[in-house]
This record gives structure tokens, sequence and C-alpha cells, in this order.
């Protein structure tokens, strides 16, 4: 497949068209000794987070807001509610009164009239469903209202059930989309990705399928990033480019919405209508793009300086990316919790989407793209394998993990307790076979093998699907999440991607990036017109005071001769092994 090449020139031009609420200029919004921290706010799966920074970058205060304890009305379940048939969402209202919530507590720290720029990180791959009169309350609050709850009552939304990434019930919709353009790699080549369940376009298709009268209702979309940063500037705020193209609607390349897709026949109509943010460009904005202030509500309601500058949002890997300083092109940061996600860094020019994993526009550098992998069987496997055979600890896990050699002599395995979607294969079970391709059953393997391939498996799998996306070698690995607690495991990390592993003492890396993204494109816009490539985004940190390295530990070192116990060719060897498990070729 043809690599796919985002220009800087096209970056540049798009970023100029973004047109500015009207009568506010960005340049009047730069920061002042009075006004110099920065908001950063990540609203999750089962959390809103606050983190304001000071003039170097670091961490004053945090809030929190657990959804299940702190909004037990809604019922959610880590902040979800599960339907039938995979739809998986979370209330918008919950989420409306969450950020009052949290807005209340970082209002306590004394500091909001201090902040001078504020961006959102969501959940990537939610979505949103405006109504005109929701559109209008949220431009011409209503006397007295007390928060972005009552600023918003019922009937501002056509549903208040937002699907969110944990939805599977698109399957039809993807099928759809990949049927119209003439193949799953066609998508991919122009989106950046095939078309996969979560991604935001199939929502919007199965919402419109499903509820024709609700979908018409609907006056414009978000993702759950832009609702987020609509609600600080009062008015719908444009999609950004790095979590936009997490929706198989954006062509990659040109980072505009993709006419043949808005087009199909997959798409409902007036989707292109939807997507536009109506006093900004109908396209998606760059990730460091300055809306405009925030809004006379909600300066007045929590006391922030009536030029404190919104700044577009984001998704929270992408956030992510821009917190733990993923920057440097075979820096990977590896996240092992309930599932697990690999994020790489690549050149734009030499990105290859694929058909496992996706291609994402970068969210501080035009010239680079954020590369991912997300499995749907991590932390949970591990931690049932883990009880299965030593119980709740992980330094007994690590004592069997380390009695074992590494590479396993040759056996390879994989084990899914849900169908998994990196590779797409539609079964669970175990799996194994020996050096020499031939099936083993799992009851004729030592514990020691059966924990060794599940670990070594995994990163196999990551470094073969990496591999297709772009990502050449790995300098360094970034490990955080349940799994980086096993000092064994992040030893096969380091072993199998030959590359040292640190773990970062990141917390709340979506926030914090989300504040530093705010912070960056401040001085962007106050300092050079919104040119980015005249104030690099890692350049910009350095000049701030932020050691990035400095919350770095090394956890582990590759062994001498890793490069050799786990070359190219069992790389290789695991793709062919995914791919007998997918073909059901193996009981
Ligand atoms: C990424 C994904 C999840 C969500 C969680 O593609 O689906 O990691 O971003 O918030």
């Amino acid at each position: 497949m043809p690599a796919t090449t985002i220009s800087r020139g096209t970056t540049t031009l798009l970023l100029l068209v973004v047109v500015l609420l009207p009568s506010v200029s960005a340049l009047a919004l730069g920061a002042t000794p009075q006004r110099n921290l920065y908001l950063g706010i990540d609203l999750s799966t089962q959390s809103a987070t606050a983190v304001v920074l000071d003039p170097g970058l670091a961490v004053v205060e945090s809030r929190f807001v657990n959804f299940d304890e702190e909004l037990p009305a809604y019922g959610t379940s880590a902040g979800m509610t599960v339907g039938e048939g995979g739809v998986v969402t979370s209330s918008t209202r919950m989420w409306l009164e969450a950020m009052d919530l949290l807005m209340g507590k970082v209002q306590e720290t004394g500091l909001l009239p201090r902040v001078a720029a504020i961006s959102c990180s969501g959940q990537q791959h939610g979505s949103v469903y405006w109504t005109a009169d929701g559109e209008a309350s949220l431009k011409t609050p209503a006397a007295g209202a007390a928060g972005f709850a009552d600023l918003l009552p019922d009937g501002a939304f056509a549903s208040e059930a937002s699907p969110i990434w944990a939805d599977s019930s698109t399957g039809a919709q993807c099928d759809a989309l990949e049927r119209a353009l003439g193949g799953p790699a066609a998508v991919a080549e122009l989106t950046g990705s095939r078309a996969y369940a979560r991604f935001t376009g199939n929502q919007f298709a199965a919402f419109a399928e499903r509820t024709p009268a609700l979908w018409e209702q609907t006056s414009r979309v978000s993702l759950v990033s832009s609702f987020a940063a609509s609600l600080f500037l009062g008015a719908v705020a444009p999609i950004d480019y790095s979590d936009g193209s997490g929706m198989n609607l954006m062509d990659i390349s040109s980072r505009s919405w993709a006419p043949t897709v808005l087009s199909s026949a997959a798409m409902p109509a007036g989707l292109g209508a939807k997507l536009a943010a109506p006093d900004f460009s109908a396209e998606p904005a760059p990730s460091h793009a300055v809306l405009g202030p925030v809004s006379a509500f909600v300066a007045q309601r929590w006391g922030f300086d009536a030029e404190c500058a919104v700044v577009a949002s984001s998704g929270d890997n992408c956030c992510a990316v821009a917190g733990l300083g993923l920057s440097r092109e075979g820096d990977l940061a590896l996240s092992m919790g309930t599932s697990d996600t690999l994020l790489g860094v690549g050149a734009a020019a030499t990105a290859t989407p694929a058909l496992d994993g996706h291609v994402l526009a970068h969210p501080t550098s035009p010239d680079q793209v954020m590369l991912m992998l997300c499995y749907k069987n991590g932390g949970a496997v591990r931690e049932r394998l883990r009880d299965e055979i030593v119980g709740p600890s992980w330094d007994k896990f690590d004592a069997v993990l380390a009695a074992s050699a590494p590479g396993n002599g040759g056996l390879l395995g994989l084990t899914l307790d849900l169908p998994e979607i990196t590779p797409e294969i539609d079964r669970v079970g175990s799996w194994h076979v020996d050096a020499q391709g031939a099936p083993v059953a799992a009851a004729a393997l030592t514990a020691e093998q059966r924990v060794r391939a599940a670990i070594e498996g995994r990163f196999l799998s990551m470094r073969s699907h990496g591999k297709k996306l772009g990502l050449s070698s790995a300098s360094r690995v970034l490990a955080t999440g349940g799994g980086s607690k096993s000092s064994q495991i992040l030893q096969v990390a380091a072993d199998v991607f030959n590359a040292p592993v640190l773990v970062a003492d990141t917390p709340d890396a979506a926030a914090v990036g989300a504040a530093r993204r705010a912070a960056h494109a401040l001085h962007v816009s106050a300092e050079h017109g919104g040119a980015v490539d005249a104030a690099p985004y890692e350049s910009f940190l350095v000049d701030c005071g932020v050691d990035n390295d400095a919350t770095l530990e090394v956890a582990a070192k590759p062994r001498p001769d890793a490069g050799d116990v786990y070359p190219d060719a069992l790389v290789t060897r695991y793709e062919g092994f995914e791919a007998v498990v997918r073909a059901r070729e193996l009981d």
C-alpha cells in the first residue's frame, strides 16, 4: 500500500481557514503574568480529571470525579451502560453533571482566574447528538443557569445515550462502509484505519439507521472531546485532526472530511452538515487551534478571566501522547490496562495504513503520525492466568515467568477470553504451537511455558502489526498500566522490542497532555501567528523547563542477545500463527 503523505503545507493552509469566533482575535488571548496557568480536563470512560499546570508546565493541582461513585443515579459500571447486541453507551447528562462537579472542585483551588488557556481530552470514539435547541441554549444561556447540566436541559440532545468506544454493535455499518469504498484496504488507505466498530462514523450510521427520527432532530454531532470544548466555548467546537482521524470519516492525507465517505451509501444523509461547527470552518481543525475565549457564562460561573483561551480538544490517546512527550520516531508507549494499547510515533511521509491498527494525525506535530494498536484481551487475561497459576501476586507471577527460557523453545501461544480486534479474531480460547508449528494442548504445557507464551505472544504480535503500520524499530518503550507492575513482563517487553523499557511516572497523562497542548497552542497563536512549525511542541516544553525524561525510570534493559532470541523471523512466524487461529485452522 502506498505511503500516506501529510504535508506541512496542507496543515498550515488549513489552520488559516479555521475561522475564529466573530470579534475574537486569538492574538489577544496570550498568557500574562496574572494569567499564566493552564487547565487540562480529561473526560474519560470512568472518571473526569482536571489538572492545573504552572508556567513551567508542572502540575500544581489535580481534581477528580468518579462516575460510578459520585453519580450513582446513572447506575453505570466503570462509567458505562451495557445494552443488547453490543450496544454500550454513557449518558451525555452524566458527563454534564460530572463536569459541573469537577469544575466546582477546581474552583475551590482559587486558581481559575489565573488560567490562560484550557483544553480537554475525551475518551476516543464516543459521540454526542446536539439538537438545534441544545445549540441555542449553549450560545445563549438561560438566566440563572447553575452549571452545564442546567444550561443544557432535556431536549438539548436528540439522545442522551451516547455510544462510546466499547460499543461493538456497528458491524453491519462497517461492512457497508468497506463495501461502498471498495474493501477494507481502501478504507484504511483513505482514513488511516479499516472500518472499526467503535469508530464514530459507523456509530453515526448505526444511530441514523436505528433511530431515523432522532437523526433528523440532530443538528450537530460532536466527539466526546469536541463536546467538552463546546461547553467551555459556548458554541459547538470543531473536531480536531487527531481525534478526527479515529472516525473513518477523515482523509488522513489531507485532514479534511473525505467526500467519498460522506457521500457513500454507508453514511447517513446530512452527515457533512452535522459535522460542521457553525462558527468555524466546515472541516476538522488543527489540534493546536485556539478556538476563542471561554463563554461569558463559563467566565462568570467559575470565575475564569474573560480572555482565557479555549484550545481545540482531542482524544485521550492523542492527549496521552502529548502528556508522555512521545515525539521521537521510535518512541513507543505500551499501556497494559484492561486492554493493551501500543502507541508509536512515525513520520507522516512513511506511515502505511494497514488492515490492523490505526494511523492517526499526531496531536502536536504536523509532520508526524501517531500509530496505534488496541487489543481487547489485555490485563484481564494476564490476571486470570496469574490468579490460576500463583494467586493474586505479581511477585510470584514474576518468579514463574523468570523460570522459563526467553524464546520459550519456539513455543507460541495466544489466549483470548473475548473476541479480539487486533487482528480481528472472532473466537475465544487458548491455542499453542511448538517450534515446528504442531499444535500443543494447554494441558501438556508447564505453568512456566503457558505464562511465557502469553506474554511473549502479545509483544510479538505488537511488533508484527506495528511494522505493517510503519513502526520499524523501537528506541525506547514507555510502559504504563497494571501490567507494568510486573518487572518480568517489562523485561520480556525490553527483550522482544530490543529497547529499554521505562516506567512513566505520569499520572493523568491525558489531562496533563491536554493542558500542555493548551499552553503550546496559546504560545503558537500569540507569538507565531498560528504557525506551529515556528515553535515545535518539544522545544516549547524544553523552553518552559519541562524535563520529560526526569519522570522516566529505566525498568528493564534488553538482554545482549535479545535480537537473536526474538529475530524478525520469529515475528513472521507469530503472524502466521495468528492467521491460522483466525482462519480456524487450529482447534
Ligand atoms: C482507543 C480506544 C480506547 C479509548 C478509551 O482506540 O478505543 O482506548 O480511547 O478511552
